[in-house]
């Protein structure tokens, strides 16, 4: 059976599922999205992706039409309707639809979109080889544009970024911000270890607040690492012990080599591999239930 997608507060079939082309989400990528995970039938966690969707959307002046906890029942009744116990869910709330012109007061009402579907997981190479990385031109925006916080339905710098890595042979690229400073991936975190400390951009510094960020970062510290929030430089990346990118559709992912140059001695690294395994049972044992 097709899978049956929310929109609007209604199940459709992925076939039939479809929004206007006077939605200004399409016209003017007037949005914000979320992308969350279910692990064996618990959400994973689901208040900091609802927080996030809801601070996006204050910031760009959007107002949701469900409150917090009807959002939370959308998605639990899409992934029940969708027999889900591991997912991958999106969330997409547009402006809605207005007229041609950008101007959201023409737009009454935002459109709610929750896709709920299998999670399609990276090979599992990747994981035992690690990445290969490169810096590429496309900067993240600047805080004062489009603040890089918003998870905003712009995302063209970054699939320009993914662009520029592809052609270099690459599948994902280091972006710096507009000081030069790095800033995260296209669509994942970065960390460096060096002397037991770990280090990841501040959000200041153009990232995004990852929420897989967030919990290995207290994870790190669990085991013994100090961690760090601050500006990260390319010369900190080529040194560092370890490297690795977190999202919630890659989890932790260990980076070997960045700019042609080899992290350490090219594998990935005891502290990325202890990470990742915390992250997955971490995520296996925390999280709201669907049923
Ligand atoms: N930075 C950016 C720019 C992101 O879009 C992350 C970091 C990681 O955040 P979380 O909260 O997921 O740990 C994201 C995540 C995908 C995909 O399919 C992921 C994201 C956006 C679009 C696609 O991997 N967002």
């Amino acid at each position: 059976m097709s899978i049956q997608i929310y929109v609007d507060g209604k199940f459709y079939n992925k076939e039939e599922a479809k929004i206007s082309v006077f939605d200004h989400g399409l016209l003017y990528g007037d949005g914000v999205f979320e992308g969350t995970r279910a692990y064996h039938g618990r959400v994973f966690q689901f208040d900091e992706h609802i927080n996030r969707l809801y601070d996006s959307a204050k910031v760009i002046a959007l107002e949701i039409p469900l409150t917090k906890e009807e959002m939370k029942e959308a998605h639990l009744a899409t992934l029940r309707r969708n027999n889900l116990k591991d997912a991958y869910i999106r969330t997409v709330v547009t402006r809605g639809v207005g007229d041609l012109g950008l101007d959201p007061r023409k737009c009454p009402k935002a459109s709610v979109i929750i896709i709920a579907d299998e999670i399609t997981l990276y090979p599992q190479e990747l994981y035992d080889k690690g990445l290969k990385v490169i810096t590429v031109p496309t900067r993240r925006n600047m805080p004062e544009t489009v603040n890089p916080m918003i998870k905003s339905l712009n995302y063209l710098n970054n699939i320009m970024a993914k662009i520029e890595a592809n052609l270099a042979g690459v599948s994902e690229a280091i972006m710096l911000n507009q000081e030069g400073y790095v800033a995260e991936c296209t669509g994942d975190n970065i960390f460096v270890i060096k002397d037991k400390t770990i280090v990841t951009p501040a959000a200041s510094f153009g990232a995004l607040k990852g929420i897989t960020r967030g919990v290995v970062m207290k994870l790190a510290a669990e085991i013994g690492l100090e961690v760090k929030e601050s500006a990260l430089t390319r010369y900190d990346v080529y040194v560092a012990d370890e490297c690795f990118l977190t999202g919630t559709a890659a989890e932790v992912i260990p980076v070997v080599e960045v700019d042609g140059r080899k992290i350490a001695d090219g594998v990935p690294g005891p502290y990325s591999k202890k990470l990742k395994e915390d992250f997955h049972k971490f995520a296996m044992e925390n999280g709201t239930p669907i049923y």
